[in-house]
């Protein structure tokens, strides 16, 4: 089951895991119910029965292996609970990051496997609320099952940097030694022509080691969005000359500064022209498959985009690597949307956003489109709670990956109120004049860069993160009516007209770039439960918007 766009190991080798699982309901004593067979990875949602199934579930599967094996799920929505022959053997919170399971000297033989799911808004869950998008059930991102030696390497992070013009990077990796013995190893990385290696290394018995180190690769090409050259990054782990495990990755040369107002890629002013994308598509859900995943980043390519921010929470990483590959700028998210002072004084609310925060960015650091990573979308930023909780998940942020820019997208009622804009290095406000509230977008533009500028953002880039109006489709007269595709197409253009011409401002991301589901409470002002603030439906059908929007786009080059 591909997790990637490219094949990611050569040596180590992947047990193939059927997508056909045997799946059941449980009621509320845990009792078996309706049993189906289920695919893998699909939203429980996509079955009809199921349709709006909140609540729990198993999944089972028999699988024949032995000896040390890496269970890996990309995304499980939202709480799951992993079992090996009736034995818990993990357990994992959030629906938009991966985890693995280490099996260790497992007897050879049929072994049963299940998960058992929760996408209900039970008490323990903190992000994973009622929200103006949809929180699907299932097994929603690929699993895989790979088989692990003695030794095998844990991850691989890149981190570019460019001195004197030439290309350097600072990469760590960590290798761990599952054996009793200590192994003298070599750790071998090649890019492009370029081959670098932590020679004579000695892992410990039952540890795992990280190798840290910096290396120039002179014949490197840089990455830049008119042409995003990427190389495979292939890992090998020798032991008595051998390579015993392998790990592939794929990485860009690019680098990325904030400096005064301005973004720089590659030392080159960026001005964002984005759209915000929730991963929900039409009966597919969250699970989006690849061929949808695809066809979203021609027509957001032909839009005339540059940047995609993934609103509100992690990505699939397949996605990620379709941004790399046609060079789209990617605000990554960690998943939080909304929150009120009292959830996020929720008990797990900081340790299950820190691992969110850990997981995104040890599992996706390596990606050349992700240019900022993103916390806490509308969250408390006006009180000195709230406060400390943003300088608590940006400081965790800087200590994983310090190479990129962090920002928030702060809520337009705090405009004169926010208290966070010293901690981030780009300021982003989601406004929207001439849907929430009718005020003519220059005045809410110079009000926010009034109020920025008085704050510990002053002299930051400033990016509108989202601005936007709802239409339905289909729904269409000249009454200039909200809701119609006239009027979206008409306050679009006078909301992100007056953003691209601004010199003190960095550019937009639009709300949105298709229509999704929401949770059944928020059906007010929510026609369909959908937010249909998108420029295409939830089948990708263009609104009239979406044409204005191309043509804007498409006449402001940097
Ligand atoms: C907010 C929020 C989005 C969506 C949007 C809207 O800004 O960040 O998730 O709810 O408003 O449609 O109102």
């Amino acid at each position: 089951m591909h997790t990637r766009l490219f094949q990611n190991h050569i040596i180590r080798r992947e047990i193939p895991l059927d997508p056909v699982w045997d799946f059941h309901t449980l009621n509320s004593e845990e009792e078996k119910q309706e049993e189906f067979k289920m695919l893998v990875p699909s939203c429980w949602e996509s079955n009809p029965k199921l349709v709006s199934y909140k609540g729990k579930a198993v999944y089972s599967k028999k699988a024949t292996f032995g000896g040390n094996v890496r269970l890996v799920f990309k995304g499980v929505s939202h709480t799951a609970n992993v079992y090996l022959d009736k034995k818990q053997v993990a357990y994992h919170y959030n629906a938009y990051t991966e985890f693995s399971v280490l099996l260790q000297d497992i007897p050879y033989g049929e072994h049963l496997l299940e998960v058992q799911v929760d996408n209900s808004f039970h008490e323990e869950s903190a992000l994973h609320v009622s929200n103006d998008y949809y929180s699907y059930g299932g097994i929603t991102r690929p699993v895989v099952m790979e088989e692990i030696g003695e030794m095998f390497i844990k991850y691989v992070h890149f981190i570019p940097y460019r001195e004197n013009g030439k290309w350097f990077a600072s990469i760590s990796a960590s290798v761990s030694n599952l054996s009793n013995e200590q192994k003298d190893v070599t750790f071998k990385i090649k890019i492009g022509d370029d081959e670098v290696s932590f020679a004579d290394k000695v892992l410990q018995p039952n540890y795992e080691t990280l190798l840290e180190s910096t290396f120039e690769f002179p014949s490197a090409l840089t990455y830049t969005l008119e042409n995003p050259t990427l190389y495979k990054m292939d890992a090998k782990l020798l032991y008595n000359d051998k390579a015993v495990d392998d790990l592939i990755d794929r990485v860009g040369f690019r680098d990325i500064k904030v400096d005064g107002k301005d973004i720089l890629f590659n030392g080159q002013k960026v001005i964002i022209k984005g759209v915000n994308r929730h991963e929900d598509y039409a009966e597919f859900g969250c699970s989006i498959p690849l061929e949808a995943m695809y066809r979203d980043i021609e027509i957001i390519k032909s839009l005339g985009a540059n940047c995609v921010r993934t609103s509100h929470y992690p990505n699939d990483e397949r996605f990620l690597d379709l941004c790399d590959e046609n060079g789209i700028l990617v605000w990554e998210e960690s998943h939080a949307r909304g929150l009120n002072e009292k959830q996020m004084r929720h008990k797990n609310f900081d340790k299950q956003s820190a691992d969110c925060i850990k997981e995104m960015i040890k599992n996706h650091i390596n990606h050349p489109s992700i240019f900022v990573w993103g916390i806490l979308n509308e969250c408390v930023s006006n009180t000195e709670f709230g406060r400390s909780c943003y300088a608590k998940q940006f400081e965790l942020i800087k200590s994983l990956d310090s190479s990129r820019p962090v920002s928030f997208a702060s809520l337009e009622a705090h405009i004169g109120s926010d208290l966070c804009l010293d901690l981030v290095d780009i300021v982003s406000f989601n406004i929207y004049p001439f849907w929430y509230h009718d005020t003519p977008v220059k005045d809410s533009l110079n009000t926010l860069k009034n109020f920025v500028n008085r704050t510990g953002g002053a002299g930051k880039p400033i990016l509108i993160s989202e601005i936007g109006a709802g239409a339905i489709y289909g729904h269409r007269n000249n009454n200039h009516e909200k809701w119609t595709e006239e009027y979206q197409q008409y306050a679009l253009t006078e909301q992100i007209t007056p953003i691209l011409s601004d010199e003190e401002l960095s550019g937009v991301i639009i709300w949105q770039y298709a229509d999704c589901r929401v949770e059944k409470g928020w059906f007010h002002g929510r026609p369909k439960t959908q937010n249909n603030k998108g420029l295409v439906d939830i089948y990708r059908r263009e609104k009239l918007a979406f044409h204005k929007v191309k043509e804007i786009f498409h006449s402001y080059q940097d």
